[in-house]
């Protein structure tokens, strides 16, 4: 056969030249002439390769992570080339700390790797505005800083003078995960006593049976010590969506051998690569952790040492009142912080060290050995051990029994806890839609268990509970205004509900009867605790407002009952609404004021929110756009207006309780005298003074791009310099106490309210659900693929990669059922209200359940309606309780959850009068 060579189709081209030249379209045509070599220098016009060549030339390269939500904290190159910063590119160049776990290069997600083209998007911020029409109405007018700070600045004293103090919400929302953003609004709020809400439980990521165990909920493992593990179940977690930098490190411990099972209600993008995937039912996991439990005790695949050291399961309980046996039952005026052992050498009980109350801070046993299991008598009262009550209520809970609830036959169920036994490290993963559910302190507190049955703890594995705080006292004391001044700290879950207006909302969804076989409260018993907790004291609640400013926080989005939520937010803050943002979101859209702040590669920052050990740099790579500024900067600002404003007004010191709120010295003290003007100022005061920075100089951070932080970054024990950091090893190995009451993981609770519940050991209740509303299908919204909640959901690339719009995921025989087809519109509805969005067919999805990833924005969906309108929340009541050791109000630690995934929906096709709106096309 003949084939055209190129050099021959060249010249034929050629000769059409020449043909097209005769027949007079000179202009198209002519310059085609045969050559030779491409690639040689007789190659005669080469002009335009330098369309490629300028392409990858750039004036200056700098460095960033992207300072949103997402646990990634990924660094990048930032190419810069005219003043626009052209494109990113990972960094790659993190140490390997050890020769025999994977390194962490390279990190980062296809958001990340847009960030250049969506800073420059329409929904960008640039200028200060002011409103021109009514909240809402989306008329704008540019003003200056000058004018906009003065004017907030006059109402934020004309609310101190008519209110008091008390009156201003100032909160911060997840979308400034780095420390010097972050800590300007948390400086701001210290001074000026905002109403702060607690980060994690506003938002529903407080794994709180994590804290109830461990007494800390938020000490977890680096990513590389996963790689280790030769077990890890990932309990409700979808790491290659939502890890997508670390997710590697689980795969890869296959190479060791490590099995890896998922639970899930569909075959998620993670569970796919699962050596088992066990198709849960939502809502049910507690079940599935008391059935591994049930196993581990019938089958004694326990391991007695770890559980008389570590946990307070041979801790003695009164039979008479089921009461722990306190100091203060066997000692006038002993303390109630002290607790017994039944000690086996020696036949009688000795009080356990290392509880709150007991001043030898240790889990030494030394000679005592502590009865696990019995009966015994203390100065006439009967007692037993902690492990005899676990072991009454796990009895309830057979595989066969759970098989109902959780789906998971039983055969499934003995395996795999036997599986958890027989590991070295077994990692139990809990991702954050744990705490989105009512359930998740029963959840976290069942794993624990079976975890700590087992003798899983430290360096043998444990609960991964998604985070680890790393220890940044700088940054804390400049958030905290050293301590000196506090925020109003409050209950996420509970501020937001109440504030929020949402409990009309939670009521009419809900069926009272039916929830209460469900969960085991009802929507009234529920407010009942509610305000229980808050006239005992044992949580903050600082009711309405009169203004609010808000920062990095899209909170008509993505609160529950969204629209009352919006509506009685705008009316308590009828005084004064001012949002801090880099672009428009749609709680932007609804301010008095829109102040524009500098973007992920236009300030000065540092970030070590993540999984491991590495801080990235932020080098402010080009000026802001517009007229936007810094966060900090503009928080300087308006604290520089406030105190100008109040020293004209002749406003002196406010007393707030114990303290004074100093308007006239507001700037002094947030700036410490001139000293902390700007982002850089307190970018290179942080890398300077950072004892967990090891004395890196700003140079050598700038140029690099991130710091591998040293072992003082360890809050619990050092992180090692080559070594993943497992959680509680300072207990595990070191012997310290727990921060819990007893001292040691905990698996009994006499609190009242755990009494009431019926919850003093690990229990199961399932989660509200269709079983508890009267509509019949499951629903969930986890997070997205394609964007961080809201950030970058608009972007024209990412949008590209999936339909474009918001959409559901729907089994395919519920879709036949309802004749819908895959693309097709639908509604969803129930009592709260209605939204649509089109149909993607998923046929791993149960087929009495709906999915939608969350993070549209309202603009989004036809007529402006959002899923979150419709959802209703709960409150955990267990959540709410306090004066109980580790057990009280404590700042991402210790308070209720706002729940996400409780409601549930009917659907239908969508008619076309329904979706006759522009954005339905
Ligand atoms: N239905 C449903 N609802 C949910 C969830 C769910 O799964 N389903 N998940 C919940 C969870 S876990 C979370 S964490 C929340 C997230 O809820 P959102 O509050 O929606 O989170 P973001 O979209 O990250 O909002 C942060 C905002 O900060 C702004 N921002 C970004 N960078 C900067 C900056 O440098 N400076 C300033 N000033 N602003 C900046 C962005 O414009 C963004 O709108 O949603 C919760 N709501
Ligand atoms: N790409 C991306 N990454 C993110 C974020 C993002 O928005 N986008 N957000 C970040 C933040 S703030 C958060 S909170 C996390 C959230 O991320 P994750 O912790 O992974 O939580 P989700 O994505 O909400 O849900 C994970 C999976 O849980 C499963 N699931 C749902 N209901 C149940 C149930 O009842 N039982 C069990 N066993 N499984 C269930 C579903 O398969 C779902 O896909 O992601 C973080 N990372
Ligand atoms: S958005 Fe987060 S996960 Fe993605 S690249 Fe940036 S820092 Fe990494
Ligand atoms: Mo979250």
């Amino acid at each position: 056969m003949w084939k055209l060579k190129r050099r021959d189709f060249l010249k034929g081209l050629g000769l059409t030249g020449t043909g097209a030249l005769l027949s007079g379209n000179v202009w198209a045509l002519n310059r085609l002439e045969p050559i030779g070599d491409t690639l040689a220098s007789e190659y005669p016009y080469r002009g335009w390769e330098d369309l490629y060549r300028n392409e990858w030339a750039w004036d200056h390269v700098g460095h960033a992570a992207h300072c949103i939500n997402c646990m990634g904290n990924c660094g990048w190159d930032v190419y810069v080339k005219d003043g626009i910063v052209i494109r990113e590119e990972q960094i790659a160049k993190y140490p390997q700390v050890n020769p025999n776990v994977p390194d962490a290069n390279p990190r980062g997600c296809q958001k990340g790797a847009i960030h250049s083209t969506a800073m420059y998007e329409a929904d960008r911020l640039r200028y200060p505005l002011k409103r021109a029409g009514e909240r809402g109405e989306g008329k704008w007018q540019r003003i200056s800083w000058d004018q906009a700070t003065e004017e907030i600045a006059d109402k934020v004293i004309d609310i101190f003078e008519k209110y008091g103090p008390g009156k201003l919400k100032t909160h911060q929302g997840s979308g400034n995960q780095t420390m010097v953003r972050q800590s300007a609004p948390n400086r701001f709020a210290s001074l000026v006593g905002g109403i702060q809400l607690d980060g994690f439980t506003v938002v529903g990521d407080l794994n709180t049976g994590a804290h109830l165990a461990y007494g800390n909920p938020l000490e977890s493992f680096t990513s590389d010590a996963w790689f280790d593990a030769d077990y890890i179940l990932l309990g409700m977690i979808n790491p290659n969506a939502t890890r997508i930098p670390d997710a590697h490190y689980i795969w890869e411990a296959k190479y060791n051998g490590a099995r890896i099972t998922s639970t899930a209600p569909d075959y998620n993008p993670s569970s796919i690569h699962t050596d088992l995937w066990m198709p849960i039912k939502q809502g049910s996991d507690p079940f599935l952790a008391m059935s591994f439990v049930n196993v581990i005790i019938e089958e004694r695949l326990f391991k007695p040492a770890f559980m008389k050291e570590q946990t307070d399961l041979p801790m003695l309980v009164r039979l008479d009142n089921g009461k722990l046996l306190r100091e203060a039952d066997l000692v006038e005026g002993g303390s109630d912080e002290v607790f017994y052992h039944w000690d086996l050498k020696s036949g009688q009980a000795v009080r356990a060290k290392g509880s709150m109350g007991d001043d030898d801070k240790t889990l030494r046993l030394g000679d005592v050995d502590p009865a696990l299991e019995g009966e015994f008598e203390v100065e006439g009262i009967k007692v037993t051990t902690v492990f005899e009550q676990v072991k009454q209520e796990a009895a309830k809970y057979s595989p066969e029994t759970t098989f109902e609830h959780t789906n998971i036959h039983p055969d499934v169920v003995r395996q795999e806890a036997r599986h958890l036994a027989a590991a070295r490290k077994a990692i139990v993963m809990l991702g954050y839609i744990t705490s989105s559910y009512s359930n998740c302190l029963y959840i976290g507190w069942g794993y624990a268990l079976a975890l700590a049955l087992t003798g899983h703890g430290g360096r043998t594995g444990g609960l991964d509970t998604s985070w680890v705080v790393w220890n940044h006292p700088k940054w804390t004391e400049l958030a905290t205004f050293d301590g000196k001044k506090s925020a109003r700290y409050e209950p996420g879950g509970l501020g937001e509900v109440l504030r929020g207006g949402m409990m009309d909302g939670i009521r009419r969804h809900f069926d009272n009867e039916k929830l209460k076989a469900r969960t085991g409260f009802n929507v009234d018993e529920m407010e009942a605790m509610m305000q229980e907790s808050i006239d005992e004291g044992w949580m903050p609640y600082y009711g309405e407002i009169k203004g609010m400013i808000s920062i990095a926080d899209n909170t008509f989005r993505r609160n529950k009952i969204a629209e009352t939520y919006r509506e009685e937010h705008l009316r308590q803050a009828s005084e004064l609404y001012v949002n801090i943002n880099v672009r428009m979101d749609s709680t932007a859209e609804w301010a008095d004021y829109v102040l524009p702040a500098a973007s992920h590669y236009e300030a000065w920052d540092l970030r070590t929110q993540g999984y491991h050990r590495f801080c990235n740099v932020f080098t402010q790579s080009v000026p802001p756009v517009g007229e936007c500024k810094p966060d900090w900067d503009i928080m300087a600002l308006l604290t520089k207006k406030i105190q100008e404003r109040a020293v004209a007004r002749g406003i002196g010191p406010i007393q707030d309780g114990e303290v004074t709120r100093d308007l006239h010295t507001i700037h002094d003290d947030f700036t410490r005298n001139g000293e902390l003007n700007t982002d850089y100022d307190v970018f290179r005061y942080i890398v300077e003074n950072s004892p967990e920075f090891g004395g890196v100089s700003v140079e050598e951070a700038t140029e690099r791009g991130f710091i591998v932080m040293n072992e003082q970054a360890g809050l619990n024990q050092p992180l090692q310099k080559d070594q993943p950091y497992n959680p509680f090893t300072a207990q595990t190995d070191g012997k310290q106490p727990y921060e819990t009451l007893t001292g040691r993981i905990t698996f009994y609770c006499d609190h009242p309210r755990f009494v009431k519940l019926k919850s003093t050991v690990p229990t199961a209740r399932l989660y509200a659900g269709p079983e508890a509303s009267n509509y019949p299908l499951h629903f969930y919204s986890p997070h997205a693929r394609w964007g961080i909640h809201s950030n970058w959901r608009s972007n024209k690339y990412l949008l590209r990669l999936q339909r474009g719009e918001p959409n559901i995921y729907i089994n395919p025989k519920l879709a036949a059922e309802r004749g819908i087809q895959d693309g097709d519109r639908v509604k969803l509805f129930n009592a709260n209200g209605e939204f649509f969005a089109q149909a993607k067919f998923y046929p791993s999805i149960p087929a009495d359940s709906i999915m939608m990833e969350h993070g549209w924005e309202p603009h989004q969906y036809i007529h402006r309606k959002p899923m979150n309108n419709s959802h209703a929340t709960l409150l955990q009541p267990l959540e709410l309780v306090g004066g109980w050791g580790h057990l009280q109000f404590i700042y991402a630690k210790w308070n209720a959850n706002q729940v996400i995934h409780e409601s549930s929906y009917d659907i239908a096709l969508a008619t076309a009068d329904e979706i006759a709106d522009p954005r339905a096309v």
